[in-house]
Parts: structure tokens; sequence; C-alpha cells
């Protein structure tokens, strides 16, 4: 079945030396082998890729990007290429935070491009998906994740979706003082599960896996990670020390 997912996105946080002492002090608490049954990746900023090589390397950890540029290379100033991710040894790059639609003016048409690329490249593309408060309140949140989830996809083939980690987080709780319900947030996965289940059949909705971010805790995650459609949890503030880490990667292992 789907393997589950234990991840953190650092934002902008951790500098290349934080990096690799991050690296350092989780190798020491995680067991030996705990990959075979979990996936755990880090997301550190560009400028600490290479320490995540070095100091990941031949680890349980997988590290990826936290965005990427859809061009291969070109006059791009300021943009990070999927081939240049690849030569980072990077497996993920997160597309469509929220933070990267609210500051940056992406949309999810550029993510469509980003993610076809990343897709080309072989990274495994992290798919972020998730209503604003606005949405919610005008009962528009399956509206918007069907059309969000559509955009990005458009052009793949059914048999590659599965390669795309989808992460529903709810705009609203990103950063915020508490996660999602525990009612909302299984609503919203099988919500997703059934919208995959619609456009790509049973087996690609049953393969693809969908893990949840926003405010998330070793406190709330203990109940969200059981949650039947919730395959895995991603996390940022509660996971940017590594033994804060190590207990999110505890509680889904
Ligand atoms: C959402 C999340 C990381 P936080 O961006 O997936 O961050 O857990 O701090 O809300």
């Amino acid at each position: 079945m789907r393997k589950p997912m234990a991840g953190t996105g650092w934002k902008m946080n951790h500098t290349a030396a934080e990096t690799a002492d991050y690296a350092e002090r989780l190798k020491a608490i995680l067991a030996p082998g705990i990959a075979d049954s979990l996936d755990i990746f880090v997301l550190p900023p560009f400028t600490a890729l290479h320490a995540a090589q070095r100091h990941f390397a031949g680890s349980s950890v997988a590290y990826g990007g936290q965005n990427m540029h859809w061009d291969l290379y070109g006059a791009w100033t300021g943009e990070i290429s999927a081939p240049m991710l690849v030569e980072a040894g990077c497996r993920y790059v997160e597309l469509a935070h929220s933070e990267r639609l609210a500051h940056f003016g992406e949309t999810y048409e550029l993510v469509r491009r980003k993610l076809d690329a990343a897709l080309a490249e072989g990274l495994t593309p992290i798919l972020c998906l998730g209503e604003t408060g606005e949405d919610k309140r005008q009962g528009r949140t399956v509206t918007v994740l069907a059309e969000q989830l559509a955009t990005a996809l458009t052009g793949q083939p059914a048999e590659r979706v599965p390669e795309v980690v989808l992460a529903y987080e709810p705009r609203w709780a990103i950063g915020a003082a508490a996660a999602a319900s525990p009612g909302h947030v299984a609503a919203c996965h099988t919500a997703l599960r059934t919208l995959l289940t619609e456009r790509y059949g049973e087996d690609v909705a049953d393969r693809t896996r969908i893990i949840h971010g926003g405010s998330v805790t070793p406190e709330n995650g203990e109940e969200l990670i059981r949650l039947p459609d919730v395959d895995g949890l991603f996390v940022g503030r509660a996971a940017w020390s590594p033994e804060g880490f190590a207990r999110i990667v505890d509680i889904v292992h």
C-alpha cells in the first residue's frame, strides 16, 4: 500500500552549518533501517542543499528543494532549475506552497509547468493544495481543491500521478496557533482521494500519497496520522529542531 511519510519544510531557516548540525543530531536519534517503513524528508534552503548532501548521504533521510523554475536553464535571474536540484542530490521538490502563492505571485498554471519539469527530471514533486480562510467561509473548499488539482496535473498521464505527493495544507492553518480540526482534515483528504478516483481511477487514487501540513505538532499529529486518508505529516515550526522532527517521525512510524 502507500508508504507513510514524515517531512519538514524549513522555509528560510538554517544555514549550511546549522544544517550539518541538524543532520548529525537527527541521524543519531533515528533507528537504523527506519526508512524501510516510512519516507523521511527535509527541505532545506537552497544554500544548505550541499550540506544536506554531505551529511544525509547514506542515511534514512532524503531531502529536496522548496521551489524550482519550470525551465531547465536560461536567463532567469535568481532561480534554480530541476537539474540543479538533481545534481545536489535532491529527491523531492515542494511546489505551490501557500507562501509562494501569497507573496511571490505563483499560480497553479505556473505550478503545472514546474511539476511537469520536476517529473521529467526525476524529482518527486510535493504538490501543496489548500483553500484560503475565505474559500472555507464560502463553502468552496472542495471546489478550490478540485481546481488546484486539475490545473496542476493537466497533461499528466494517469500512470505518473502516483509519483506526485499531494500535500493538503489548508492555507489558513499554516503558521497558525492550531491545526485544522481532525474532522476537517479527514473530510478534505477523503475528498482529494475521491477526486483522484473520479479523474484517474481507483488504482491511481489508492497509490497516491496525500500528506497533511499546517501547524502540525507532536501533540495534534497523533490523531491526524490515524485518519484514513492521511498518509503522512508535513511539518514546519515543530520540526525545525532535529529533536522535534524525530518526534514527528516517531508518530508516523
Ligand atoms: C506549513 C507548515 C509546513 P507550519 O507551511 O508544512 O508549516 O507547521 O509551521 O504551519
